[in-house]
């Protein structure tokens, strides 16, 4: 007979299938376990489609009656694009729950726990916690904040520059650094950049499968790429229907202050957003943006937005590139963090992670705010 904490770590193993495929829902995973047997498995692998435990219930059938299931989110109680597990984790005579942790979405916000209670099933809650928290920072963001999870993403040197002088910057890091940040891509709802991007580079920012490692590829199906959405902050509307990054699959969206009527691609959609700054508003846009279910964002631009978004204290997490190379000190800096004058006063971080890719390294910070 093993552990609680052996079934929901298997539990989580599964969750983290979808995690490619799920947004704007959360990664899910349920094991249920008859007599020290797991009987039944399931994850969530697409919005729309069944919740973890209707296919791990399913999957055990008559013996799921008794036994303990494993769900590493609160059960839902409510009618979504499909019935409420609650109620199905009833209908099947389980005799306990196991969850890690309660769902922030307001439509079940613990009635799911409330409900398995009341059908007299024994419910233990708050198992493996920092898991679940690691396992879906945006969804968990969006629900509880009202704004995705963002995640910027920045290139550097040893001496902590972006680019030469001149502007050329495009292989500071290596092939590896570049197929990881693919999967970060292909993780996140959407990839945020800006019309000075647009402008100096042209790029696509698209997830390109065939560039994916091994793994990313098995749980990312290629007939079923789902791109993440674009957005353009393009406040001068300055991106035009020739550019390469409205021409791609899936849908670009340009935030702007006023609309211009040229002929876009069907895919492209212009967001107006009040000024701030002399730009688009980013707190109002990032609201909007989780309006829209965008759970997380990856963002890849200059220094520019990178300090904007930092000061507007809208950055969640690093995700830094360094680069073995000394660009000089006419290279070009990392953050633009104008007014910045005291010690005191400058953003700071707490590594969580540090990780070598190929001759890189990758650090992941969390922001530390207040
Ligand atoms: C679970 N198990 O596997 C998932 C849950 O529109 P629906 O019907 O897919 O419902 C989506 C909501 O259900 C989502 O926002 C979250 O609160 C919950 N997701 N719950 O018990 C699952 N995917
Ligand atoms: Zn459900």
């Amino acid at each position: 007979m093993q552990s609680d904490v052996f079934y929901m770590a298997r539990a989580f193993k599964l969750a983290r299938l979808g995690r490619f495929t799920t947004a704007p829902n959360p990664n899910v995973g349920c094991v249920i376990v008859r007599d020290g047997e797991i009987v039944g498995e399931g994850y969530h692998l697409r919005a729309g489609e069944p919740h973890a435990e209707v296919h791990a219930l399913c999957m055990a059938g008559e013996k799921a009656r008794g036994a303990t299931a494993y769900v590493t989110l609160e059960p839902c109680s409510h009618h979504g694009r499909t019935p409420p597990c609650a109620d199905a984790l009833v209908a099947a005579g389980v005799s306990r729950v196991v969850t890690a942790m309660q769902d922030p979405n307001p439509q079940v916000a613990g009635r799911g726990l409330y409900q398995l209670q009341q059908a007299g099933i024994e419910v233990c809650h708050g198992l493996m916690l920092a898991e679940a928290e690691a396992v879906n920072p945006g969804f968990l963001k969006r629900m509880r904040t009202g704004f995705p999870y963002v995640q910027l993403k920045l290139a550097v040197s040893l001496d902590g520059r972006t680019a030469m002088a001149s502007g050329e910057s495009q292989w500071i890091t290596s092939s590896q650094a570049r197929q990881d940040v693919q999967r970060l891509r292909a993780q996140s709802a959407a990839i945020l950049s800006t019309s000075a991007t647009v402008l100096a580079d042209d790029p696509a920012l698209t997830v390109r499968w065939d560039e994916l490692d091994a793994e990313t590829q098995s749980l990312y199906p290629q007939e079923n790429l789902r791109q993440p959405w674009r957005i353009i902050l393009d406040s001068q509307n300055r991106v035009t229907p020739q550019h390469r990054v409205v021409q791609q699959p899936g849908a670009t969206w340009l935030a702007r202050l006023q609309p211009d009527k040229q002929a876009w691609p069907q895919d492209v959609e212009q967001l107006i957003f009040p000024a701030h700054g002399g730009g688009v508003d980013l707190v109002v846009m990032m609201m909007h943006l989780a309006k829209r279910q965008v759970n997380s964002i990856w963002v890849e631009a200059g220094a520019q937005l990178s300090g904007a978004l930092l000061q507007a204290v809208l950055v969640d997490e690093l995700v830094l590139y360094l680069a073995p190379k000394l660009l000089g000190d006419d290279g070009r800096g990392l953050c633009h963090l104008p007014g910045l004058e005291q010690l005191a006063d400058a953003p700071e971080f707490v590594f969580s992670e540090v990780r070598q890719v190929g001759p890189d390294l990758r650090l992941r910070l969390r922001a530390k705010y207040g």
